[in-house]
């Protein structure tokens, strides 16, 4: 064994090693959902960030440990945020319910969180994925799901945002607000990586 196959050797458990240990990744800048409440008018109201281009679930072929290997073998991204925006609370009693009214069928969802404190991101299924309730209680701090699909394709989402009492009975007197979000999802190349692998082994070889 020459030294530059013990090289290739070496690097080929460094690249496994590092692959196994990752977290998964956003896939690209925050797009927030603003959610605000105009206490005058009793209705809530949805801005999605226009300024951040359509998602896209992508990363395919990842491996996760622990919570996050939900999105094992899927593409995914946590670029949505939904986040309050001025100055309210919820009307007395009650609290922010999300509700997935309608997606794209395949399209999972997986509980996150706020993209700077990875270790709460439970990765539980939520808003009908595997049978989970539809609807989320929302504690009003900033919270990336993490979306995935394992077919490529468009995928959308929609949402009733409301305010509802501890079992999601909406509170009368109170008007919900809907938005609709979108992705596409293409797979990664995943053989990329083993390619360039390949060629640089290839090239250490030919010197
Ligand atoms: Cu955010």
């Amino acid at each position: 064994m020459n030294r530059f196959t013990t090289v290739s050797i070496v690097s080929l458990f460094a690249v496994a090693g590092l692959a196994s240990a990752d977290m998964p990744t956003m896939g690209g800048p925050m797009k927030h959902i603003g959610v605000m409440y105009h206490d005058e008018h009793h209705h809530l109201h949805l801005h999605v960030d226009g300024s951040v281009a359509t998602p896209v679930l992508g990363n395919g072929g990842g491996t996760y440990m622990g919570a996050a290997s939900a999105l094992n073998g899927l593409m995914h991204n946590a670029q949505y945020g939904w986040m309050v925006e001025g100055f309210w609370t919820p009307p007395a009693g009650s609290s922010i319910w999300i509700e997935q009214t309608s997606a794209t069928p395949g399209l999972l969802v997986f509980e996150g969180g706020m993209m700077s404190m990875m270790g709460s991101h439970t990765f539980a299924p939520i808003f009908g994925t595997y049978g989970s309730d539809t609807r989320y209680k929302w504690n009003g701090m900033m919270l990336h799901n993490w979306y995935a699909a394992a077919a490529p394709g468009a995928y959308t989402a929609t949402y009733s945002v409301y305010f509802g009492d501890s079992s999601g009975m909406p509170t009368p007197g109170y008007e919900a607000s809907t938005v609709t979000l979108n992705w596409s999802a293409v797979p990664a190349p995943a053989s990329l990586g083993l390619l360039g692998l390949g060629a640089l082994v290839g090239t250490r070889r030919r010197r």
